[in-house]
């Protein structure tokens, strides 16, 4: 078991761990003042943003942009481990330390949203650094998140946040995780505590981040923490606990103080794969395969219906049925990045098509028809991330053209999208392939901590100039 990283967060234990320079350590002591004197005098106004025009902005997540700092996150606990051939889990033994520094930087980063153009961001709260230990939270470590909101409200920028994107405490999963459904009542807790604070501050939050990718790439693919293959019992069960989970949450949340005036939703990501031969057996099989475990079907009968239903003959049934269900909701987040193409040889791409950094040819019609599919809930959408690993920067300015492109017309054809955010901000740690794929906006230097935009960003600072349309409500 790794050490507590740190039970305080006073500038000596960050520095300690980023191991900056004095020069930066005395600039970013007087910034940290100053932000405290601002946010104090912020306060008393209790500043908020109206959800009237159409949000532009960025998604990350604080894990993979700034690791553990305080408490012991099941990553952190992941990434040290071998995977069932002995190998390290994540991509030649890498691990996520301090990523992009996020937790010193996140009050400079800011500057760079804003020199975007961005009206929005959103991120994720880090549970094992607000609960490093059961029932214990970290009071210090709220009120800078109460800060940074302030700071961004300050900027202009709305923050919308995620409670939960792939990461909890170490304590937690030894409590078997969302594989127990009476577990799902620490969450509700940590989800309310937050909520409390913050949500004076912020009127859109996101109670999971991709249910389906958690199970199946924890429980089925062992990619992801815990590291499980092929169990389709605990992954059917943890994605029914992840659903029930994001139901309570958003019963419990709008009972609370604000939660008549904020808008509460599910992210999912829409991943869907095809047989590039219809006749191959290997490739039709691989893409029935992935379309069973990224249950797509199975996440939107649930919100449709409250059914549950997670069934593959004669290996796993799984049902449940939760009438609050359809009713808990206010919008959808999806995230998508492309499809995937089936072939005897692996994943590949049509002829026309060439290959990201990663398994799969963008695909900017799918983003269209993955709207036009999740409208049928009768929710507003918002694109919760989107964007393209790519290493050379040789495809992303298409990439954001074509896409924003096929996102403005579903707008213009009556799809209620009522924002956009690009995943991400910057190079941060992509999980099981640690820092191999570059999805940044702006370029890091994992050395020096520099940001760099990228050229191929240009197209999104464009659009991030045009107004943002005004919300018809
Ligand atoms: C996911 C997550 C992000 C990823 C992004 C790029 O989709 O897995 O929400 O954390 O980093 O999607 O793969």
């Amino acid at each position: 078991m790794p050490q507590a990283i740190e039970s305080s967060i006073d500038i000596t234990s960050f520095s300690r761990v980023i191991k900056i320079r004095p020069t930066r350590k005395k600039r970013m002591l007087s910034l940290i003042i100053l932000v405290q004197f601002f946010s104090f005098s912020l306060a008393a106004t209790n500043p908020i943003f109206p959800c009237a025009h159409f949000l532009k902005g960025v998604s990350f997540s604080c894990f993979q942009n700034g690791g553990d700092i305080i408490g012991v996150s099941n990553w952190t606990i992941f990434e040290r481990q071998k995977n069932i051939v002995g190998r390290p889990t994540i991509n030649s033994g890498q691990q996520c330390g301090i990523s992009a520094g996020f937790w010193v930087n996140a009050f400079d980063d800011i500057e760079l949203i804003k020199q975007l153009g961005c009206n929005a961001v959103r991120f994720s709260v880090e549970w094992a650094a607000i609960e490093p230990s059961v029932g214990q939270f970290n009071q210090e470590i709220l009120d800078w998140y109460k800060r940074y909101c302030h700071e961004l409200i300050a900027n202009g920028i709305q923050p919308t946040i995620t409670l939960h994107h792939f990461t909890h405490p170490a304590w937690f999963d030894e409590t078997g995780g969302f594989t127990i459904e009476e577990n799902i009542n620490y969450f509700e807790r940590f989800a309310a505590k937050v909520f409390t604070e913050l949500s004076p501050h912020v009127t859109i939050w996101y109670t999971i981040n991709e249910p389906t990718v958690y199970s199946f790439m924890g429980y089925i693919l062992g990619m992801h923490s815990p590291g499980i293959v092929g169990n389709f019992q605990q992954a059917g069960t943890v994605l029914k606990n992840l659903l029930s989970a994001h139901t309570r949450v958003y019963q419990h949340l709008k009972k609370l103080p604000h939660g008549d005036r904020t808008q509460i939703g599910l992210v999912h990501q829409v991943l869907r794969a095809q047989s590039y031969s219809s006749w191959s057996p290997v490739g039709l099989l691989t893409a029935a395969f992935l379309n069973f475990i990224t249950a797509h079907e199975v996440v939107k009968t649930y919100l449709c219906s409250g059914q549950y239903t997670y069934q593959l003959p004669g290996i796993v049934s799984i049902k449940q049925y939760e009438p609050l269900a359809p009713a808990s909701y206010d919008f959808i987040g999806i995230n998508y990045y492309s499809r995937v193409i089936t072939s005897l040889t692996g994943p590949t791409c049509l002829e026309n098509e060439q290959m990201t950094d990663m398994e799969y040819a963008p695909y900017p019609e799918g983003i269209y028809e993955a709207i036009k599919d999740l409208s049928a809930l009768g929710k507003p959408i918002y694109i919760t991330e989107n964007g393209i690993p790519d290493a050379r920067d040789a495809q992303r300015a298409e990439f954001i053209r074509r896409y924003l492109q096929e996102v403005m017309r579903a707008r213009e054809d009556g799809y209620d999208v009522r924002g956009y955010f690009y995943w991400t901000l910057m190079d941060n740690f992509e999980w099981d392939r640690g820092f191999t794929q570059k999805f940044g906006l702006y370029e890091v230097n994992f050395k020096t901590f520099e940001r760099q935009l990228r050229p191929g960003s240009q197209p999104f600072v464009e659009f991030l100039s045009t107004k943002a349309p005004k919300l018809p409500y």
